[in-house]
């Protein structure tokens, strides 16, 4: 095999602070056995590490340093073209059981599929550096915060992996020396990062996670959507918790109450830009936080939900980023920020589609070519990332390091959806609100492979991440509920709907926030909202839209319920329901045929 991750050899101190915990050492030795790597380096998060890492990457070209007036400590990394993207169809819940995986899973047997990936780890590092990377997940007194270890051959892995978690010595003493204690062992190995042998399966029984064949964010850093949200869910529903696909804000009012609020919207459907809201002028006074954008841990306290975030970092799309549709994340990524797969400058800047200012005469697109503006191909990967350390956000919320988590007032689920779905609109009670996050579906993006603007279910925005039976899931979601004596609102949203033009009718962004104050009224008690079929829904003057250049028909359609839209959206909810094999509770089938006859009220 071409070995495309040569083995680095760091000085004494470096790379060598081994845990003391037998069943971590029992393993990476196992591994080690398997892959027989040239040496192994335990990383241990520090600074030093990181600058030698660093160093050893731009030799090895992994990174391309950047301009260092223009973006201060900050790296271009180019994945391989054929690897840019999550890879829905080999991501595998390997559960005893293909009842276990459900519907919505690809499954494989456990036996075999340990079989068939040892087969093809066998020497697989062999020439390399085998990395051991601990992190926890959560914030470092939380009883919510979980031990991951990652194995990789991949140095990107490693240093997204610090930007990403709370990686290293943290991790190592949160662990202790039980050998029993509960911990996630993650294996990756970049292979030759050929598309045929790319396998992303989990083991949720034995909180293993092995990837193989891909360098490119959520197929690699195992912390996040592997065990945050596919593992993270299974020990959820067994703990009784909650591991969500949602991003988490605080909303606080000029005279000071606060509100936090999880948001759960499919991948690239504007989680990262609702945390980092800026409201707009007319809401002086206001104040917008950011928790999370991406993942939110969630238990029961006193009859709430308190939610974690538990990542370190944000992993955030980056072209459609400016100053004007996101100056929170501009700020964030203007220095010390890992760029995957956008255009490096002749000044050795970076760009990409959407950013601000006129595009660069000439750069290099995210492929290595040459590129100008009148280039037929994108610049930037439409799925280029940042990585950027959440402490670099200016609206990071003060709560954010809090152990046990910050209280949620609200839930809102929101899919991208051309057509159908109104602006906003209030579930009738939790159950009705676990039937919105059930039924949501959304045009698809380009953060997995495959068609992009295919209108799909994707129940709570969890459809690529839930890591066991759908059906169970939902199931988890009502029991909650009954758990809950001051439950969250739960709402829906849409930002993406279309008018005749064939153009978004919502401002989006940071107006967005006119939306999340409705949200707020209602929590209050004091927002005002009209009974229809589908849920509370504002009427236009419930909604504050004062100093928006938006005209009344715009509005009209933002918020109308069409009927025809609506008969064809509850067959469709019918057929996913039909097309899930009879795991659907019954009560979620009542919320259906109470829906339907609502219309035929
Ligand atoms: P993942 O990291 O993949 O989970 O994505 P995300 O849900 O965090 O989405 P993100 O905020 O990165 O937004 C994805 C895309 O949607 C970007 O191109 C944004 O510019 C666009 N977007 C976000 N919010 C809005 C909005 O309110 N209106 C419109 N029209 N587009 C938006
Ligand atoms: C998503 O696709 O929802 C992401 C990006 O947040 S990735 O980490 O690649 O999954
Ligand atoms: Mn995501």
């Amino acid at each position: 095999m071409k070995n495309i991750a040569p083995a680095i050899f760091p000085p004494n101190g470096i790379g060598d602070t081994k845990p003391t915990n037998q069943a971590v050492l029992d393993w990476v030795h196992e591994i080690g056995n398997l892959t027989k790597p040239e040496n192994i380096f335990w990383c241990d998060g520090s600074e030093r590490e990181n600058e030698f890492l660093i160093a050893e990457s731009l030799k090895q070209n992994v990174l391309i340093k950047l301009n260092e007036k223009k973006v201060p400590r900050s790296y271009l990394h180019r994945s391989n073209p054929n690897d840019v993207a999550r890879v829905e169809k080999v991501t595998f819940i390997c559960t005893p059981t293909k009842e276990e995986a459900g519907p919505t899973n690809n499954w494989s047997d456990p036996a075999d599929t340990y079989s068939k990936l040892y087969g093809l780890l066998n020497g697989a590092m062999g020439g390399r550096t085998m990395f051991v990377v601990p992190y926890i997940m959560g914030p470092p007194d939380s009883p919510l915060t979980k031990v991951g270890f990652e194995i990789t051959d991949s140095k990107y892995v490693v240093l997204s992996m610090r930007i990403m978690t709370r990686m290293g010595k943290i991790a190592l003493k949160r662990l202790g020396n039980d050998p029993k204690a509960e911990w996630n062992r993650g294996v990756h190995s970049l292979l030759d990062v050929d598309p045929d042998r790319r396998f992303i399966c989990h083991f949720p029984q034995d909180n293993t996670i092995i990837s193989i064949g891909s360098g490119y964010g959520g197929n690699v850093l195992l912390s996040k959507k592997c065990f945050a949200l596919r593992i993270g869910s299974y020990l959820a529903r067994k703990q009784g918790w909650m591991a969500e696909h949602m991003l988490i804000l605080g909303v606080e009012s000029p005279e000071g109450r606060k509100h936090y609020v999880a948001a759960a919207f499919p991948s690239a459907c504007g989680k990262t830009n609702f945390a980092m809201l800026i409201p707009p002028a007319h809401f002086n006074g206001w104040k917008v936080t950011t928790v999370g954008d991406d993942i939110a841990w969630m238990e029961i306290r006193d009859g709430r939900l308190f939610a974690v975030n538990p990542e370190n970092g944000y992993f955030g799309v980056v072209p459609g980023t400016s100053y004007k549709s996101n100056p929170n994340a501009m700020k964030s990524i203007e220095h010390d920020t890992l760029y995957t797969n956008v255009a490096l400058t002749d000044d050795n800047d970076v760009w990409w589609e959407g950013k601000d200012g006129a595009p660069p005469k000439h750069a290099i697109d995210w492929r290595g070519n040459d590129w100008t503006p009148d280039s037929k191909e994108k610049a930037a990967h439409p799925n280029s990332r940042f990585a950027t350390p959440m402490r670099n956000n200016p609206a990071l919320d003060p709560d954010v390091e809090k152990g046990e988590g910050v209280p949620i007032s609200a839930i809102i689920f929101g899919g991208r959806r051309s057509d159908t779905v109104p602006l906003v609109y209030e579930a009738f009670d939790w159950n009705h609100g676990v039937y919105l996050g059930a039924t949501m579906a959304s045009e698809t993006t380009a953060a997995a492979t495959g068609t992009v603007g295919k209108v799909r279910r994707d129940p709570m925005a969890m459809l690529p991440f839930c890591g066991y039976n759908i059906g169970d899931y939902f199931r988890h979601w009502m029991d909650i509920g009954k758990r809950l004596t001051n439950p969250p609102l739960i709402f829906n949203v849409n930002w993406f709907r279309k008018g005749e033009n064939g153009k978004f009718l919502w401002p989006g962004f940071g107006e967005n926030m006119r939306v999340l104050k409705w949200v707020i009224d209602r929590c209050e008690q004091t927002g005002g909202a009209l009974k229809s079929p589908v849920g509370w829904l504002p009427s236009p003057h419930d909604l504050d839209l004062e100093e928006l250049d938006i005209d009344h028909k715009s509005v009209a359609d933002l918020l109308g319920i069409d009927h025809e839209e609506w008969q064809k959206e509850l067959a469709e909810h019918k057929m996913f329901f039909d097309s899930l094999g009879g795991v659907v509770p019954e009560e979620l089938q009542k919320q259906r045929e109470q829906l339907v006859a609502r219309f035929n009220e």
